[in-house]
């Protein structure tokens, strides 16, 4: 009997564990309007790793604003040290709010392979990997959408010269951490270069499967 109590609440704590997909692909792949639809129809709750860092930029007497600044601008991957406590801090709080809520989208993370190093050194065991959602899109795609969203966005990097640098980033840094998980038979690719309904039905399948 008091076996069996144990092991109850044991599967309830291990339920409660954050449950993480990562968002992956190229700047302008679809990841954040996609990851709105998710949140709508599926309950996730959103953290962009941009978001954060863009937000963490924009405090007041920030200790890593300029620095947070200039890697965005050249669109270089900001130290995990920096980024992994604002999703961790962004994760604790939203469960502090409701501990039910513990499916999470972590959008535009890991990026390279000290992101990596970071997650697994700080969340192993906290946690859970489910998959990757891979938004698979042309370089040409990513950078037409980028520079159109430019024309309002106010991003710093939504403009021809940092978008170079930020493809020549993913496709030397973040592409080898998707193969990676591929390996691992973890990603779950979508054609990013549809229209938006036209991805979202392919990621609702995909969801749909997995839950
Ligand atoms: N759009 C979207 N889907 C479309 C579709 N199917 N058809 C036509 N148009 C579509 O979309 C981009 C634009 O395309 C929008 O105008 C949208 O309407 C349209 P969006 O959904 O915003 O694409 P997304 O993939 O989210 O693009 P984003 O620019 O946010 O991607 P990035 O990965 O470049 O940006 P992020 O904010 O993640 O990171 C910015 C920088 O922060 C990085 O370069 C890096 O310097 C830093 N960073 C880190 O250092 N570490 C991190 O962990 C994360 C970020
Ligand atoms: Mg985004």
């Amino acid at each position: 009997m008091v076996i069996s109590c144990w092991g109850a609440l044991i599967r309830k704590l291990l339920m409660m564990r954050p449950q993480v997909v990562f968002v992956l692909g190229g700047p302008g792949a679809g990841k954040g309007t996609q990851c709105a639809k998710i949140v709508k129809k599926y309950g996730y709750t959103h953290l962009s790793a941009g978001d954060l860092l863009r937000s963490e930029r924009s405090k007041e007497g920030t200790e890593y604003g300029e620095l947070i600044a200039s890697f965005i601008k050249e669109g270089k991957i900001v130290p995990v040290a920096i980024t992994i406590q604002l999703i961790k801090k962004a994760m604790e709080e939203k469960m502090a709010q409701d501990s039910a809520k513990n499916t999470f989208l972590i959008d535009g993370f890991p990026r390279n392979a000290d992101n990596l190093s970071g997650w697994n050194n700080h969340m192993n065991g906290y946690a859970d990997v489910k998959f990757v959602l891979f938004f698979d899109c042309s370089n040409e795609v990513c950078i037409e959408r980028c520079l159109e969203r430019g024309k309002a966005s106010g991003r710093t990097d939504d403009n021809a010269e940092s978008l170079q640098k930020r493809i020549q980033t993913y496709m030397q840094s973040t592409k080898p951490i998707i193969d990676e998980y591929e390996k691992e038979g973890k990603v779950r690719r979508v054609d990013g270069a549809k229209t938006v309904e036209q991805v979202f039905l392919d990621v609702q399948k995909i969801f749909d499967s997995e839950n």
